[in-house]
């Protein structure tokens, strides 16, 4: 592959992985508010698949969505002021962690509803089709979507319409506090694709390369030929559901996080790329500090940023 593809994928999951421990530390000092849902661990997932879109393609996520925003293109210093619920935040700081939106970038949220983003997914490759274009919508979910109705819905919706729309779940084996093999009696999610007659696959994710390889396939296929896909990447959260949790003792053992850890995402494409001399250990730690201090800025801007005034209390309210 290509070193310049290879160093942006680098790039781009030490970006959100500095960012969310970023985001982490000022949650500790409170300067953020409400939720904060980590995605740290699960970058390859996101990384990979939004890396092979085109500008003009859409991304729609569920609310441990601050990875595919940043890999959107969003601006990590309007991330970290939505996070601080300011006002030249990525959604005038009224969102939140949960709720990032850029339609610039054609990044259609953050989603706090369990599984809400799946129509909506569904209703954007019906309008992609119905005004004659060959963009993609890429639906991120998680495994706790796959038990709402919505699910069965759009994916029925999707293969029958032929709508260009990738259906990702990222398998990070919970929701909330409960394993995935208590609440589903097939915990292969992509074979469910079966049922609505389009194709599955399951793919490592924490292998951002094999992600980028089964994303750019199912991309293709959506592109040219009007062919949804259930791609079911195979993740883990090294953090808690969130912040509220931090130890995430009770329902998985010690044992199993620091087994996952062997494979963080980064560390092994930085293994990979160390060993195949595409990138020297000069090179990655320049990488690093130039991201820490991207990070430090994007914390000045929030902190001088104001709140949203009182006026802006009931403007973009959907009621
Ligand atoms: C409709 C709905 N039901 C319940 C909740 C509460 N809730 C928030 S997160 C969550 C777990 C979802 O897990 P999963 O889809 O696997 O995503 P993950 O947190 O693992 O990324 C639940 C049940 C919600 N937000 N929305
Ligand atoms: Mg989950």
């Amino acid at each position: 592959m290509d070193k310049k593809v290879m160093v942006d994928l680098l790039y781009q999951m030490l970006l959100i992985r500095r960012f969310e421990e970023k985001a982490a530390e000022m949650y500790a000092q409170g300067k953020i508010g409400g939720f904060l849902h980590l995605g740290v661990g699960m970058e390859a997932s996101c990384v990979g698949a939004i890396s092979v879109l085109r500008p003009d393609d859409y991304v729609i996520a569920g609310y441990r969505e601050h990875g595919h925003c940043l890999v959107r293109g969003s601006d990590p210093r309007l991330a970290m002021a939505e996070l601080f619920g300011r006002m030249d935040g990525l959604s005038k700081g009224k969102g939140g962690s949960m709720h990032f939106f850029d339609k610039e970038r054609n990044f259609l949220g953050g989603t706090g509803i369990v599984g809400g983003q799946l129509p909506i997914g569904t209703g954007v490759g019906f309008a992609i089709n119905y005004r004659g274009g060959d963009q993609v919508c890429l639906c991120f979910f998680g495994d706790g979507s796959v038990a709402q109705g919505v699910f069965h819905e759009s994916l029925n919706m999707a293969a029958l319409w032929k709508l260009p729309v990738l259906y990702i779940c990222e398998n990070n084996l919970y929701a909330m506090g409960t394993a995935l093999s208590r609440t589903q009696s097939v915990t292969d999610i992509y074979k469910k694709a079966e049922a609505y007659g389009m194709p599955g696959e399951q793919v490592d994710g924490m292998d951002v390369l094999a992600v980028r390889e089964a994303v750019t396939r199912a991309v293709e296929r959506a592109r040219r030929e009007k062919i949804p896909t259930l791609i079911e990447t195979r993740t883990y959260r090294f953090r808690g559901h969130s912040m509220r949790d931090p130890a995430a003792a009770l329902y998985r053992t010690r044992e199993e996080v620091e087994e996952w850890k062997k494979s963080d995402p980064i560390v092994q494409l930085w293994d990979r790329m160390s060993r195949d001399g595409t990138v020297s250990d000069a090179e990655y730690k320049e990488m690093d500090k130039e991201i820490s201090q991207v990070m430090e800025e994007a914390v000045r801007f929030a902190e001088a940023s104001p709140e949203p005034p009182l006026e802006e209390l009931l403007t973009d309210v959907h009621v």
